[in-house]
């Protein structure tokens, strides 16, 4: 008897540990990076058209680009000097682009939004 209940308070120590890990990392929704081991450009579009950020970094490479409406406008997202390359959002969209370390300009071809401010800064390296 006196065996057998301590494997159940074994038991429930070993399922409470990862319960209790699980707050920790609540706050980030980077999405996993992916599996070729290249990284992951996060872009968001915004209703009042432009992206979230006005410049942003990558490491040169396999970069796989996520492309993320945190409005209801529709919008697009282009690589200046990369053929090829355009997601369209929708809710979300994504793709991969290899690219070369230098700066590029990302842009949302849709009439009127990149005048209106839809377009910003890439830093390759
Ligand atoms: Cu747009």
């Amino acid at each position: 008897m006196r065996r057998s209940s301590l494997l159940l308070c074994a038991g429930a120590l070993v399922l409470a540990t990862p319960l209790a890990a699980c707050g920790d990392d609540d706050t980030t929704s980077d999405p996993p990076p992916p599996a070729d081991g290249g990284s992951t450009l996060t872009v968001g579009a915004q209703d009042d058209l432009t992206f979230d950020a006005d410049a942003y970094d990558v490491e040169a490479g396999n970069v796989t680009v996520v492309y993320d409406n945190e409005g209801t406008v529709a919008h697009t997202l282009l690589i200046d000097g990369v053929d090829d390359f355009k997601l369209s959002v929708g809710r979300e969209d994504r793709g991969t682009v290899e690219l070369e370390p230098g700066t590029y300009e990302l842009y949302c071809d849709v009439a009127g939004h990149q005048a209106a401010g839809m377009e910003a800064e890439l830093t390759v390296t």
